[in-house]
C-alpha cells in the first residue's frame, strides 16, 4: 500500500502535518549538512566553537541544497494534501535556523504560524487564514525529542482558522498574532518533528508551532521553506487544503 492514501491525507486533515520519510535521499541530506557546516565555518568535531544557541542561516540552492524539495515522494504527497498543480515548486532551501545544544533559550520559541500574505505594501509580516504559503520542514541531521525538534500543537490549524477568521484576508501583523494563536491553542497535544536526515513535515499554513531549546549534543539542522500555493487559502474555497481546514476532510 502506498504512504500516500486517502487515510495519509485524512490524517493530515485531522493533525494539520504528515511526516514524509525519506522525502528526499538521506545521502543527499547528509551532503546538505556538509554544505550548512561550511556556511556556518564551523565543524562537528570542534564544539568549543558552538558558542550560540541559534545561527540562521539565508535561503540557498546550492549543491544538495537545490535537490532536497524534488523528491519523488515529497511531490507524491504534496499532489495528494494540497493537490497537483495546487503548490509551486521551489528547487532550494529556506531559511534555516540551525540550533546547538545550549543552557540558554535562543529568544526564537514562541508559538506562532509563518507570516504567510504579502501586506498592501507588498512586505510579507501578517498571518492570515487566507495564507498564500504553506510551509515545510526539512531535516538535515538525525532529531531525537532532545535534539530541539520543532513543537507541532496537533490539529491546531483548527482553531487558528478559526480565530483568525474575524480578522479577514488583512489579518493580523505578526507579532501580535503570537499570543492570540497560543492561547487559542493551548488545549492541542504537542508532537515533534523528530526524524533522520532526508525526512520532511509537510504543515497545514495554519498549524502553530514553536522552536525549542536544545538539550542534547548533535546539534540540528532543520530549513524552514513556505511553499506557494497558486490558489490562496479561503473558507468556502474547494481546493484539498481548503477542504481540510474547514470540512475536516480532504
Ligand atoms: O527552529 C524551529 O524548530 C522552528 C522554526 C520556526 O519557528 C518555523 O519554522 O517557523
Amino acid at each position: 500500500m502506498s504512504d500516500f492514501d486517502a487515510a495519509a491525507a485524512e490524517r493530515f486533515a485531522a493533525d494539520g502535518f504528515l511526516k514524509v520519510e525519506e522525502a528526499f535521499p538521506r545521502e543527499t541530506g547528509e551532503r546538505a549538512q556538509a554544505l550548512l557546516w561550511k556556511r556556518l565555518g564551523l565543524a562537528p568535531d570542534r564544539p568549543e566553537e558552538w558558542t550560540r544557541p541559534v545561527v540562521w542561516l539565508e535561503p540557498s540552492g546550492e549543491g544538495a541544497l537545490g535537490e532536497v524539495t524534488r523528491g519523488d515522494r515529497l511531490t507524491t504527497a504534496l499532489d495528494l494534501l494540497i493537490g497537483p498543480g495546487g503548490w509551486a515548486p521551489r528547487p532550494f532551501i529556506g531559511m534555516t535556523p540551525v540550533r546547538f545544544p545550549h543552557p540558554e533559550d535562543s529568544g526564537d520559541t514562541g508559538w506562532h504560524i509563518d507570516q504567510n500574505r504579502p501586506g498592501p505594501d507588498g512586505a510579507w509580516g501578517v498571518a492570515t487564514g487566507w495564507s498564500h504559503t504553506f510551509l515545510l520542514l526539512l531535516l538535515f541531521s538525525e532529531v531525537g525529542p532532545d535534539d530541539a525538534p520543532t513543537r507541532i500543537r496537533v490539529g491546531s490549524h483548527r482553531d487558528t482558522a478559526r480565530v483568525l477568521e474575524p480578522y479577514g484576508e488583512e489579518g493580523v501583523p505578526f507579532f501580535e498574532s503570537g499570543p492570540i494563536l497560543d492561547e487559542a491553542t493551548a488545549h492541542r497535544p504537542e508532537a515533534l518533528a523528530t526524524g533522520l536526515p532526508g525526512d520532511a513535515f509537510i504543515c497545514h499554513p495554519l498549524l502553530v508551532h514553536a522552536a525549542q531549546r536544545h538539550r542534547g549534543t548533535r546539534p540540528r539542522f532543520m530549513s524552514q521553506i513556505p511553499m506557494f500555493l497558486t490558489t490562496p487559502l479561503s473558507p468556502g474555497g474547494s481546493t484539498p487544503l481548503d477542504r481540510s481546514t474547514w470540512n475536516g476532510r480532504v
